[in-house]
């Protein structure tokens, strides 16, 4: 939202608490904008709102206004705007007594039918039989029983985009991106095949066709790699002018099976992809706040700025987060491949970042450097180890992340084979000691993909060149096919979800239905 639309908003929060009109509110009604407000305000800026109040018990609109501005996480009015669209299920930008009723019962308020009738009677101002917007906004500033917390709404609100969410996903789409320019050896782009060959191969109940996912195509990105015959022409960004197009194709791909409402599962080549997957779910989901659960041996945040190797697969993190992190800069880079990065960071938003540092949680992340893990402390950014797994289990590490992410709407998955330990997995560029098992990988995905917020899973850096015996390949396999079951369990057997709570109905003689 821009800082103007932001600064109307809130004037409109002022003015509907201030009901005789004067520009000024009185304490009581500070304090009944604060129960509006809820749980989401911090103590401090509770104790901050209320010393604006002057000596004569008074705070006036423009104190209300700027204090509301600087405060980054409340959009009340958004908030309420998203609920109020997506109940209004005819998007005719009017509630109706249907609909409205339906609200209060998700709410669960103390009111009885008699009194949402009578509310109903006195939100409908203009006694049209519909609740417009504004009417619909004054009910939650007039009616204490109504007056719903923040939280409260964006409990609703993600309720209801999460039933949306499974309704839409009702099959699963083969996303492959058999790229490896971003990788400093050879073989990755061999993955994908390879593990679709082993999943053909054992004849998995799951790869049947009659189940929908294999009996399409499966979408596949144009790759480029080609290009490395030629060599690369920027050394702190090796064949960004390639990858570039190629993360523009994914995110192309991701966003379409996405807007169909398809449950994207990316075969990856080497991990640099993962900002096309991520820049293709903003693209798809551009208002909705997307977290990400990063599975990998390492935290692939360099940029050009700070990377020894100038391999572009230790930077997808930073793409999606624009992240320079120009304070541990070691390289001179060319105004070329800045321009290059710069394009590569706006895919998906235009401005700003895909994802926040705040929403990125690493799980078995242990082989980093220094630019790295000054980013890593700088932000606190949250590592689950290997010894964190170890100890709590897979599947209490993945609610743990799970939790980290409760504010975000959507999540991304991504698993980069190199997280299970070396001993079980070879065929990958970088293989690193210490690192999961297989079945502690198998049931952290698993747990993880449950949750109806994870819209799209990827996992990537196998080598086939590399393997020995296959381990890798099979590993993965088994992972993958723990990830696609329960995707495909998650489908709701292709009926409209109930998203309606029944309201007690009262019959006429005062017996309840
Ligand atoms: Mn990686």
């Amino acid at each position: 939202m821009s800082a103007a639309a932001e600064h109307r908003d809130f004037n409109r929060v002022f003015r509907l608490l201030d009901a005789n009109g004067d520009g000024v509110i009185t304490r009581p009604e500070v304090e009944a904008a604060l129960e509006v407000l809820g749980r989401a305000i911090s103590t401090r800026d509770r104790a901050g709102l209320l010393e604006l109040v002057d000596g004569h018990g008074r705070l006036t609109r423009d104190a209300f206004v700027g204090w509301m501005a600087q405060r980054q996480d409340i959009d009340v009015m958004a908030d309420l705007r998203e609920v109020f669209q997506l109940i209004d299920a005819d998007g005719s930008g009017k509630l109706s007594v249907d609909e409205f009723t339906q609200i209060i019962s998700c709410l669960d308020t103390p009111l009885g039918a008699d009194a949402v009738a009578a509310l109903i009677r006195s939100a409908d101002q203009n006694g049209d039989g519909e609740i417009d917007f504004d009417e619909f906004i004054r009910t939650q500033v007039s009616t204490s029983a109504l007056r719903v917390s923040v939280v409260a709404l964006r409990t609703l609100k993600k309720t209801l985009l999460q039933y949306r969410q499974v309704a839409e996903s009702s099959s699963v789409v083969l996303v492959e991106i058999d790229s490896e320019l971003g990788a400093g050896r050879r073989g990755q782009a061999g993955g994908p095949a390879a593990l679709r060959d082993a999943a053909l191969q054992k004849q998995s109940a799951l790869m049947r066709a009659d189940n929908g996912v294999l009996s399409r195509d499966s979408l596949r990105v144009q790759t480029a790699n080609w290009a490395q015959g030629a060599g690369y022409r920027h050394r702190h960004a090796k064949y960004i002018d390639k990858l570039h197009r190629v993360l523009g194709d994914t995110r192309d791909l991701v966003a379409d099976a996405l807007r169909a409402g398809q449950f994207p599962i990316v075969l990856g080549g080497d991990h640099s992809t993962a900002a096309g997957t991520i820049a293709g779910i903003k693209t798809a989901f551009p208002h909705r706040r997307l977290g990400v659960v990063w599975i990998d041996a390492h935290a692939d945040i360099h940029s050009p700025h700070t990377t020894p190797s100038g391999n572009m697969h230790g930077m997808p993190v930073a793409i999606a987060t624009a992240t320079d992190n120009l304070a541990e800069r070691i390289n001179d880079v060319d105004a070329d491949a800045l321009d290059l990065w710069a394009r590569c960071k706006a895919l998906g938003l235009a401005h700003g970042a895909n994802v926040s540092l705040d929403d990125l949680v690493y799980v078995a992340v242990r082989d980093t450097e220094k630019a790295e893990d000054h980013l890593i402390e700088t932000h606190t950014i949250m590592n689950l180890t290997t010894d964190t797994v170890r100890a709590l289990g897979a599947e209490a590490v993945a609610r743990r992340c799970l939790d980290r992410l409760e504010g975000v709407d959507l999540i991304y998955v991504t698993f980069d084979v190199d997280s299970m330990d070396a001993t079980i997995c070879m065929g990958t560029g970088t293989p690193s000691p210490h690192g999961i098992f297989l079945e502690e990988a198998r049931l952290l995905n698993e747990t993880l993909v449950r949750d109806p917020r994870v819209c799209c899973w990827e996992i990537c850096e196998i080598n086939p060149l590399l393997d020995v015996v296959n381990t890798t390949v099979e590993n993965s396999l088994a992972v993958y096919q723990a990830v696609v079951d329960t995707v495909m369990r998650r489908k709701p057997n292709g009926r409209p979800p109930e998203i309606r709570k029944q309201p007690t109905r009262n019959n006429a003689d005062g017996t309840t239905a």
